[in-house]
Formats: C-alpha cells, sequence, structure tokens
C-alpha cells in the first residue's frame, strides 16, 4: 500500500472588496460579472473608514447587496476583523486580523460550521497558535508591496512552503499579488490566493482579472 498523500488540491482564488466603495450598486454588477469569469472560493467583505478601522455602516449596506448574491454563486462571504458584524450579517465566517482578538472567540460566537481565518502576517508561530485554536485557515503576507492596506509586514515564500509541508490546515497568501506575480506564491504551497488590487485594478478590468487568475491557477494545478 502506497503512503503518499494525495496530490494537493488546486490553488483557488480568494477576493478581498477594495477598501472603500462609493458605488454600491455598480460594484454589485462587477462583482457579479466577476464570479461569473471562473472559480472564487470566497469573498472577503473589508471596507475600512478614514481611521482605518472597519467601516461598520458600510459593511452592512455592501452585505446586504451582495451576500446572497455571492453565496448562490458558492463563493463564502467573509467579514473583516468583527465576528460580531458576520455574525449579524448572515455570513459564513470571520477574518480576524492581527490584534482582533482571539480566533477561540470568534468560534465561540459563531460556532462550529462558520469559517473563521486569520492573519499571521510573516510567522509561523502565529500560524501555529491560530491553527491550535481552531481556524480554518491561516494567512501569510503581505508578499508583495501593497497599498491597500497600511503597516504589512514583508512575508517569504519559505514560510509557504514549509507550512506546505508540514500542516493540513490551508495557507492563504496575501499582500499585492498580481496575475503576473502569482506563480512563485501557488508553486511555493499557496492554498488560496488572497487578491484585491490584482483584481480590482487589473488593467483589463475585473472580469479579465477573474479569468486570467483562474487561467494561470489551472495552468499550475497539481497533476494526479
Ligand atoms: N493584508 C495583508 S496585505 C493586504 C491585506 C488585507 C492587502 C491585500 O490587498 P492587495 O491589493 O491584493 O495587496
Ligand atoms: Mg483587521
Amino acid at each position: 500500500m502506497s503512503t503518499a498523500l494525495p496530490p494537493r488540491p488546486r490553488t483557488r482564488l480568494y477576493l478581498i472588496t477594495p477598501p472603500q466603495i462609493a458605488d454600491v450598486a455598480g460594484f454589485t454588477r462587477t462583482l457579479e460579472a466577476s464570479l461569473g469569469a471562473g472559480d472564487v472560493a470566497s469573498l472577503q467583505l473589508r471596507l475600512k473608514g478614514a481611521d482605518g478601522m472597519i467601516d461598520m455602516q458600510a459593511t452592512r449596506e455592501l452585505s446586504r447587496a451582495v451576500t446572497a448574491m455571492a453565496q448562490e454563486a458558492g463563493v463564502a462571504v467573509l467579514i473583516n476583523d468583527s465576528a460580531e458584524l458576520a455574525k449579524e450579517l448572515g455570513a459564513d465566517g470571520v477574518h480576524v486580523g492581527w490584534d482582533d482578538g482571539p480566533v477561540l472567540a470568534a468560534r465561540k460566537l459563531l460556532g462550529p460550521d462558520a469559517i473563521v481565518g486569520a492573519t499571521a502576517k510573516n510567522s509561523y508561530h502565529k500560524a501555529m497558535q491560530a491553527g491550535e485554536d481552531g481556524a480554518d485557515y491561516v494567512a501569510f503576507g503581505a508578499f508583495y508591496p501593497t497599498a491597500t492596506k497600511d503597516g504589512t509586514v514583508p512575508a517569504e515564500l519559505e514560510l509557504l512552503q514549509v507550512w506546505q509541508a508540514a500542516m493540513l490546515i490551508p495557507c492563504v497568501a496575501i499582500g499585492g499579488i498580481t496575475v503576473g506575480n502569482a506563480e512563485p506564491l501557488v508553486t511555493a504551497g499557496a492554498d488560496f490566493i488572497a487578491v484585491s488590487s490584482g483584481v480590482w485594478a487589473h488593467p483589463d478590468g475585473p472580469v479579465a482579472a477573474v479569468k486570467a487568475f483562474n487561467d494561470l491557477l489551472d495552468r499550475l494545478a497539481p497533476v494526479a
């Protein structure tokens, strides 16, 4: 009997909203078309106020517009930072940041079926802790410079390589990812690539970006 592990699944795209959305109706139309352009595993609603904190009202408004549509398209909707808001909005889960409190508290509030993901930045130790606390995924980054978030720290490809080789909990790569620079992250072992500006600010538009990311991920998919 072979003891070899099966090849890991194909890497999937994880979309993050732009930090501010002026035209919710227009964004909703663009999102719907984008979700139809290829496989998208999840959508994180990440709307920030001028103070850099989560914009609760804007998130409520966006959620009303997009959550049912995304869920019907098979896309899990995650709320940035606030498990309370995720619960209120009927989201599929929450993404907790470095300083947003423990995974345990989010899990307690949302229950066993919710998705709880956690940022580990460039820390294997932090990722291990999140995993022990029951996170469904850990996110490493920023792998590339980004204008979407302040105060990021650089992350090395080795984090993905070591995590993928040693751990069963999926890992997400984040930070400045584009169609043009995603390949090393995928081959290093990212189960998901989390992308904001690389989709919304793609020169050919978000629909073309989702298609191009999926073409890349299909090409790089492990062979059985
Ligand atoms: N966390 C680390 S980098 C980042 C977040 C939320 C920004 C992701 O956005 P982009 O535009 O894909 O760099
Ligand atoms: Mg946060």
